[in-house]
């Protein structure tokens, strides 16, 4: 390369970033694939090759803009076409029924899509195992709208094919929140169609002997194989999987049977506005005999509960997979349950929530079913890749066995005392706020003071999740130094970053006024350094790498009781940034793995928030005592932060003054108060020092190999498949795993 006159690193930067997913669901599928490499364990992940991912965030004049994302405009060299594997998926048509059969059903007059695979590898560390991604891309087939050409229609025929081939085109760029559009319904059925046939295709072709369809031939098929629902988006694997068994011969009971020990639903939000409904109409008209079935299963099941609970409409009402009103709809959550052999919640406390409200009928029907499995990060990416210098440092002092078992990181702890490990630490640290600042200055133009705390907040914008909160921080740190210009303050580099859904206009707007605020504050030269405000733009994982060794502070500060788990939280937490955050999500388990005193805790708890609510929360009651609360919303609402446009704010500060469903208020002064502790905390390096190292040592619950066994033993019953063998470098590399896959 060198010859050539390239660079690896300049290379590296211009790789463009598979932004096939949209927040924390995605990106976990991501560190999931590593740990299953990395454990052995014979494992895919199925998806589909979006031609656009996840828009590119532009910021014009503080507003987000947004840009395509065309990813594979310069080819993807890490992938393989498996055109022998392509699959036909069927929509549309009618059913044929023979006599009254719910097993023997035809489902013809379809309009019929391919989809085509690519191979990604997934290569475990350093063990000599591969796995593979492998993602779907939609293809019209080549008589596809014949009716047309033999018309004589050819330009409309061509065109046509343009709609199948509509599938996999875009990403629909909506975070924790359903939106119920024919073609993202479309791309639900074409991912999980062609991953189960697949799957079936590739369960027979390892079954000894010629494969001869007979009905014991399916024996064996969940012990073989196990289906993880990440979330609902492919819960109609469900009655997908039933209609392919039965299309193979075997009875409804037998299909059932071996479709409930087959698959398992991870839920990951409770947010009642990303809870799945499809309408009846729809699936009617796009999938005619995926209604049936569901209708079906819905029939036995909630026969099965009139009888275990009987006399109870209203269970009924509410546990039934077909709801009636306001709309008929299908419930994916309640399908994903009735059809799974278990349910799980990524946090311990999401997991409860789920048995307690969410789920709770279900849970009382079934409660050997429901599960908790923590979430985890890969720290191979997560803090080796992205953070060398602390891991080679964690590797000198520990040997290099964190990599695989993150567990021994505790071993730090014995270092928690010792001056020159922690300068150590902080050096990195330092070093890495450095590489950012120079970042921020060549990208934003700003520059920003390497000694103030870098108090980052990263993730998808959502009024869940707080960024207002954070700005109300910001504020109330200006009209102090403008209050008060000589005193002494921490400083401080207040950075957000996040993409918003392209119609989620308060989430924009969130954008729009944390952009005003750095405008205003950046500006005056009575702040000076003290604070700072940088919006990240296009948040991605490549920049996630770089933002997060750089971060003293993670924000992490959603109301309890709606971040299920959170993924960030504990990507700071291993490279040694401390966390704000309210007990919500993981941030419950890692301020018991560190101790609360390590971490700054504020903000009502759940139950304080529930009670709270049920007692009718009124935002008045605290902004009308709280006199810096008062002067911010007042700010807010008349213009003081958008001279040329006024009112824009006003909704925003009315808002959080008369509904503030996400009780903002309630939680601000604790949230001040708590800042200060920050502040403090910081200005004594040792004892900051003390706490990352601390941070650090107690990361390794959080580790995605953790949370991958968790699932492997309690959920799939599957062990490693491949014999681990650590490849020394010198050895030439033997392909590990069979060649038909
Ligand atoms: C997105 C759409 C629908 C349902 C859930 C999501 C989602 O991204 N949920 C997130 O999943 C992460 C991984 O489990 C969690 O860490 C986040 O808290 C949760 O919001």
């Amino acid at each position: 390369m060198s010859s050539l006159g390239l660079c690896l690193n300049q290379l590296e930067e211009m790789e463009e970033d598979a932004g096939l997913g949209n927040g924390g669901l995605g990106r976990l599928a991501a560190c999931f694939l590593d740990s299953m490499a990395t454990l052995g364990l014979a494992a895919y992940g199925y998806g589909i090759r979006y031609d656009y991912g996840i828009f590119a965030q532009k910021i014009r004049e503080g507003y987000q803009q947004e840009e395509p994302d065309l990813w594979l405009k310069n080819g993807n060299p890490w992938e393989i076409v498996r055109h022998e594997y392509t699959q036909k998926v069927k929509f549309g048509g009618r059913l044929i029924r023979h006599r009254d059969s719910k097993e023997q059903v035809k489902w013809v007059d379809t309009t019929d899509v391919l989809a085509v695979p690519y191979d990604t590898p997934v290569p475990g560390y350093k063990n000599n195992v591969v796995n593979v991604v492998r993602l779907w891309s939609a293809k019209a087939p080549n008589c596809f709208s014949l009716e047309f050409f033999n018309d004589g229609d050819y330009l409309k025929a061509v065109f046509d094919r343009n709609s199948a081939e509509n599938i996999s085109r875009v990403l629909y760029p909506k975070d924790n929140m359903f939106e119920g559009k024919a073609l993202r319904l479309r791309q639900e059925y074409f991912l999980v169609s062609a991953s189960l046939q697949d799957a079936i295709r590739r369960y027979k072709s390892s079954q000894p002997g010629v494969f001869v369809c007979k009905r014991e031939s399916f024996d064996e098929f969940p012990n073989k194989l196990a289906f993880q629902l990440n979330d609902t988006h492919p819960a109609l694997a469900i009655p997908e999987l039933m209609r392919l068994l039965m299309d193979e011969g075997l009875t409804w009971e037998q299909s059932w049977n071996i479709t409930c020990r087959t698959c398992a639903y991870t839920n990951h939000t409770v947010l009642p506005e990303a809870l799945e409904r499809w309408p009846v109409e729809l699936m009617e008209h796009l999938l005619p005999r995926l209604l049936d079935i569901i209708y079906y299963i819905n029939h036995l099941f909630l026969t099965e509960v009139r009888r275990r609970f009987p006399n109870d409409e209203g269970r009924i009402k509410r546990m039934s997979i077909v709801e009636e009103s306001p709309n008929k709809q299908i419930n994916m959550a309640n399908l994903a349950i009735v059809g799974s052999h278990a349910v799980n919640g990524v946090s311990k406390i999401h997991s409860d929530l789920l048995k307690s409200s969410v789920f709770k009928d279900f849970y009382e029907m079934y409660p050997g079913r429901f599960q908790n499995k923590t979430n985890g990060i890969t720290p191979r990416r997560w803090l080796l890749l992205c953070n060398p210098d602390l891991a080679e440092l964690i590797s000198y002092k520990l040997g290099d066995g964190w990599i695989r078992h993150l567990n021994q990181l505790k071993h730090l702890t014995q270092y928690a005392d010792d001056q020159c490990a922690l300068d150590n630490i902080m050096q990195i640290k330092s070093r890495n706020k450095q590489r950012l600042a120079e970042f921020v200055c060549k990208n934003y133009g700003i520059i920003i003071n390497c000694n103030s705390i870098f108090d980052v907040q990263v993730k998808r914008i959502h009024e869940y999740k707080r960024q207002l909160l954070n700005c109300l921080h910001a504020i109330v740190m200006y009209n102090r130094i403008k209050q008060n210009p000589n005193k002494h303050y921490v400083p401080r580099t207040i950075m957000i970053g996040g993409k918003a859904a392209p119609g989620y206009h308060v989430a924009k707007k969130i954008i729009k006024l944390f952009n005003n605020l750095a405008r205003k504050i950046n500006n005056d030269v009575d702040v000076g350094d003290k604070l700072k405000l940088v919006f990240l733009e296009n948040y991605r994982v490549t920049l996630a790498e770089k933002v997060i060794p750089a971060a003293d502070l993670s924000e992490q500060i959603s109301t309890a009781g709606t971040e299920a788990s959170g993924t960030g939280n504990m990507k700071f937490m291993l490279n040694g940034a401390l966390t704000i955050g309210t007990l919500d999500g993981a941030n419950v388990e890692m301020a018991e793995e560190m101790g609360e005193e390590n971490m700054f805790i504020f903000g009502l708890k759940l139950h304080e928030v529930e009670e709270l609510r049920s007692r009718g929360y009124n935002p008045a009651d605290y902004y009308s005592c709280n006199d810096e609360l008062r002067e911010a919303l007042e700010q807010l609402r008349d213009g003081f932060f958008c001279p040329e446009c006024p009112n824009l704010f006003t909704d925003i500060a009315d808002n959080l003054m008369h509904h503030d469903y996400y009780l903002l208020l309630a939680d601000f002064q604790s949230y001040i108060e708590c800042q200060e502790r920050v502040s403090a905390a910081y200005s004594d390096p040792y004892k900051w020092a003390r706490m990352c190292l601390l941070n650090i040592a107690s990361a390794g619950k959080f580790s995605a190999d953790r949370t991958i066994e968790e699932y492997a033993r309690d959920i799939w019953n599957v062990t490693p498949s491949y014999d681990i063998i650590p490849a020394p470098s010198e050895q030439p590399l033997a392909p590990s795993i069979g060649v038909d896959m």
